[in-house]
């Protein structure tokens, strides 16, 4: 008999089995297995009950129901036990087969299995999944990645499942090569980071500077999500701020101030490290983080450390704006940040990537999808080669618009002693950035000081060195000069 799978998939957590539910109602055959192979028939006689499903109890039956080129999704969790079942279901597979890694894992371990599988005559898919359980059932954001012969062969599955923009159009595209489509999946979730972290931040000053209730709060979102901050993660802050218990408890102010993580946003932190790029509001996000998991810490340091004793004394609906436009300005500057960082990326690994798309992937189905997502498309679409965002004529309106307020924002939250570290970092990268001039140059002038370090001149051509005998001692040797 021939056989009928369209595509396997193992692994049958959530994502894994909601993802397969997704894949099913579109058409496609499914083959499911697990490691705990009576999960396979739980799933069978449960969620996937009365659907086209097949259950395979072993590696070897899961294959032998696949069509040709097969196809093999891992949907386990990232690190080794990806390896495990790589090595695992290869000897099964035949050349032109592909293998997809649709988990959290991190981009260079996507490049080492991609060259693997492609040295051996199979291809390979690394693609991320974002939008948790429900997005995985009903229509997630997928960026794939990997050998780009493989990517004809999954598009009518990953389209059809994905999610879908306002037009209709699906919210995955080829990302690039090897690691391409983990890179975009981690920076998007670095980016992330940095929204809930603003968001936050805006609480935090409407709460403790102006003395907000939580139902005033959640009006104030209400109002946010329907103007330039429409997005998901703006969305469910108003719903958690409006939520009560039957007891009318507020269940927000109930839980302990203690942030976890997962660990993308800080691998997006080291990969900025590593390559040079300023993503300074993803690096605040993350140690905003650190530092919150600093709760003992901090309790005992508040019964020392004094603040400034001042309060706010302005017209709060006035500032409700002002903090409204400081988040809006801040998010700008933190996507140009991330699509910066895309940029070098894609440089250093050779990836061509479609920046356009990747918003348009990032549209609908992922836990950042704004309704401003469709203004980075459009910049794109209007200059292939805009170097930066924040130099396209939407983005320079809104901070223009914006930026007085979001310096109002800053110097309060200074004044009132409220911590608001991607708003500051946003608008001091901003300042730096339009800057011709920075104190570097003072830098240069301590590191050939201490170092003998040399520096460039602005009356010489780049690239010459020069070297200067500050203090008349210690000779005229230089060090080499390097770049790290
Ligand atoms: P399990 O149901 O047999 O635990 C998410 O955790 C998915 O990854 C599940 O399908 C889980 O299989 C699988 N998984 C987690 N750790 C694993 C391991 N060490 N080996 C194989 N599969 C694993």
């Amino acid at each position: 008999m021939e056989p009928k799978g369209d595509i396997a998939v193992i692994g049958l957590a959530v994502m894994g089995q909601n993802l397969i539910l997704n894949m099913n109602d579109n058409g496609f055959t499914v083959v499911a297995f697990n490691r705990t192979v009576s999960k396979v028939n739980d799933f069978l006689d449960g969620e996937a009950k009365g659907t086209n499903i097949i259950g395979a109890q072993s590696v070897e039956e899961m294959v032998a129901n696949l069509k040709r080129p097969r196809k093999v999704m891992l949907m386990v969790k990232a690190g080794e036990v990806v390896d495990k079942f790589i090595e695992m279901v290869l000897p099964h597979l035949e050349e032109g087969d592909v293998i997809i890694d649709g988990g959290n894992s991190h981009f260079p371990d996507t490049i080492r299995r991609t060259k693997m599988l492609e040295e051996k005559g199979m291809l390979y898919i690394g693609t991320g999944v974002s939008g948790g359980e429900e997005g995985a059932r009903k229509g997630p954001s997928i960026m794939p990645g990997g050998s780009p012969k493989a990517w004809p062969l999954v598009k009518d599955i990953f389209q059809a499942i994905s999610a879908k923009t306002d037009s209709g159009e699906p919210c995955c595209d080829w990302v690039g090569e090897n690691g391409a489509g983990h890179y975009v999946k981690m920076t998007h979730n670095g980016i992330e980071y940095g929204d809930m972290q603003l968001i936050c931040e805006a609480y935090q000053l409407m709460k403790e500077g102006l003395g907000l209730s939580t139902d005033e709060m959640h009006e104030v979102f209400t109002e946010w999500n329907k103007g330039e901050l429409d997005s998901y993660l703006i969305e469910i802050t108003r719903d958690i701020l409006g939520y009560k218990t039957e007891e009318g408890e507020v269940v927000v102010e109930q839980i302990l101030d203690t942030a976890g993580q997962k660990g993308t946003g800080k691998w997006t932190g080291i990969s900025s490290l590593d390559l040079g790029v300023p993503v300074t509001l993803i690096g605040e996000a993350v140690f905003s983080r650190c530092l919150s998991a600093l709760k003992d810490e901090r309790v005992a340091a508040s019964k020392v450390l004094k603040g400034p004793g001042t309060s706010f004394e302005g017209d709060k609906k006035v500032f409700v704006k002002d903090i409204e436009k400081a988040l809006l300005a801040s998010k700008l500057v933190s996507y140009a940040q991330g699509y910066m960082l895309l940029r070098e990326a894609a440089k250093e690994h050779g990836w061509n990537l479609n920046y356009g798309g990747i918003a348009l992937m990032w549209r609908g189905g992922c836990i950042i999808r704004s309704t401003f997502l469709g203004k980075i498309k459009e910049a794109f679409e209007n200059n292939p080669d805009l170097h930066n965002l924040l130099l396209d004529d939407w983005f320079k309106g809104v901070i223009d618009d914006c930026q007085a307020s979001w310096r109002k924002v800053v110097q309060e939250a200074i004044r009132l002693g409220i911590p608001v570290p991607a708003f500051t970092t946003a608008l001091a990268f901003y300042d730096g950035y339009r800057n011709p001039r920075l104190p570097a140059n003072l830098l240069q002038a301590q590191r050939d000081y201490f170092g003998a370090h040399t520096y460039e001149r602005l009356d010489k051509p780049r690239g010459e060195y020069f070297h200067t005998n500050w203090t008349g001692r210690g000779g005229n040797t230089s060090a080499s000069t390097y770049t790290v």
